[in-house]
């Protein structure tokens, strides 16, 4: 495939090829990311794009969809079986597009949303100022617990019964801890509030049964399917009521979207295959595995982390005791070939831009091959790095090691 656009396009084949050796050069640790497998590539990247097909199988605008139909079907059974629901909506564009397809579907504009602060774990689109969810409907907001750093169900609790929103959101970009969608279903019940979880981050730990599941507790479920359920880009919607399935498929379309991406719907259905696979399993244990000796290392070595530690595939470092910010510790490792994100960690006293944290994620190093013995190193580069944020020549030792080791695993 690459050889077609070498002849046509010699300068994005270029820098295709330079993207795929900086991942064999580096370590990517950004907790959304992750490595498709060839077969997953090989759907998105297939005649699947020729086509429009506004509808939804067997009830489309244009004809010649036999086999188009097949594949969204396939894709919903499957995605239906993974996460034990009732109706899957495999359409979205994105994640922000699946909860935005919720918010229309289940929401006038002025509604109440309870949801996570966004400076605490949440993600943009539950409510952020900034965000169009924000503008159009009236947020709220739970947070985490000052000592344990943990969501506080007395406060989401407190919250609820006095302002009793018409839906609660449960779910995180940036939380390392196991989230108890009982709770939320609980909460959510007492204030007669719509439930929805959004598992963007745990969506392929909940597949491999390493997460609790959000059904039975949730009314609807949004999630994307390229983070650590390791598909296509692209976002899908999960629900427990065929009444609210309905709501949900007009506002995908014709409410939000036109033409699907059934590229990318493949790419779906053949990850949902591969996520009901035992080396899935095997894949997404070694994900928190991993997760948990980054954490022990840190910890050993007197880092502060957000919660204290992870149950999940990411860590959340504290510097504030260190005095330095998030983005300045972002860019020394980047210089070192190490990915990370800068994040806000609760109570953060620096700007967004800045931060008193980085967000540390196992999903792509797993997908590489990285194990135990493996990610001892990779927290041994950061902590060097860290520990001598201005030492150049540490600094270009510790990227030599990287690069040894990102090459002992290539990516395909
Ligand atoms: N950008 C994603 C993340 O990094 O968590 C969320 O949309």
């Amino acid at each position: 495939m690459i050889n077609f656009l070498k002849k046509t396009d010699l300068k994005i084949n270029n820098l295709i090829r330079q993207e795929f050796e900086r991942h064999n050069e580096g370590l990517n640790l950004i907790a959304s990311d992750n490595y498709t497998s060839l077969a997953v590539r090989s759907a998105v990247g297939s005649i699947l794009s020729a086509r429009y097909a506004e509808g939804y199988p067997e009830k489309r605008y244009y004809s010649g969809q036999q086999f188009i139909d097949q594949i969204e079907k396939i894709a919903i059974a499957r995605a239906k079986k993974v996460f034990s629901a009732n109706f899957a909506n495999v359409q979205p564009h994105s994640g922000s597009q699946a909860n935005q397809a919720v918010y229309f579907a289940l929401l006038k504009p002025g509604d109440t949303v309870l949801s996570m602060k966004i400076d605490q774990g949440g993600h943009l689109s539950h409510g952020s100022p900034v965000n169009f969810s924000g503008s159009l409907y009236n947020f709220i907001f739970y947070g985490v617990d000052k000592k344990t750093e943990q969501i506080d169900f007395n406060e989401v609790r407190k919250i609820a019964k006095s302002k009793k929103p018409k839906l609660i959101i449960a779910g995180a970009s940036s939380y390392s801890r196991q989230i108890d969608f009982s709770k939320f279903g609980k909460i959510a019940k007492e204030t007669g509030s719509y439930l929805m979880a959004d598992i963007a981050h745990i969506a392929g730990l909940v597949a491999a049964d390493l997460h609790p599941h959000p059904f039975p507790y949730c009314d609807v479920v949004t999630m994307t399917t390229h983070k650590t359920l390791r598909g296509s880009r692209g976002g899908l919607i999960l629900s427990k009521d065929k009444e609210i399935a309905e709501k949900i498929d007009k506002a995908i379309f014709p409410g939000l979207q036109g033409g699907p991406l059934q590229n990318e719907i493949a790419g779906k259905a053949v990850a949902l295959k591969e996520a009901q696979q035992k080396k899935f399993v095997d894949y997404q244990k070694q994900v928190i595995k991993n997760a948990k000796v980054l954490a022990d290392v840190f910890v050993e070595n007197g880092f502060d982390l957000v919660s204290g530690g992870t149950d999940n595939h990411l860590i959340l470092i504290n510097l504030t005791k260190l005095g330095l910010s998030g983005k300045k510790v972002q860019e020394a490792l980047e210089l070192a070939n190490l990915y990370v994100n800068r994040n806000m960690i609760p109570y953060d006293t620096r700007s967004k831009w800045e931060t008193s944290g980085v967000r540390i994620g196992t999903p792509c190093v797993t997908t590489k091959g990285l194990k135990e013995k493996e990610m001892k190193q990779v927290a041994s580069f950061v902590i060097r790095i860290i520990k001598n944020i201005n030492n150049k020549e540490i600094r270009r030792k510790v990227k030599e090691e990287v690069i040894k080791l990102s090459k002992k695993f290539p990516i395909l």
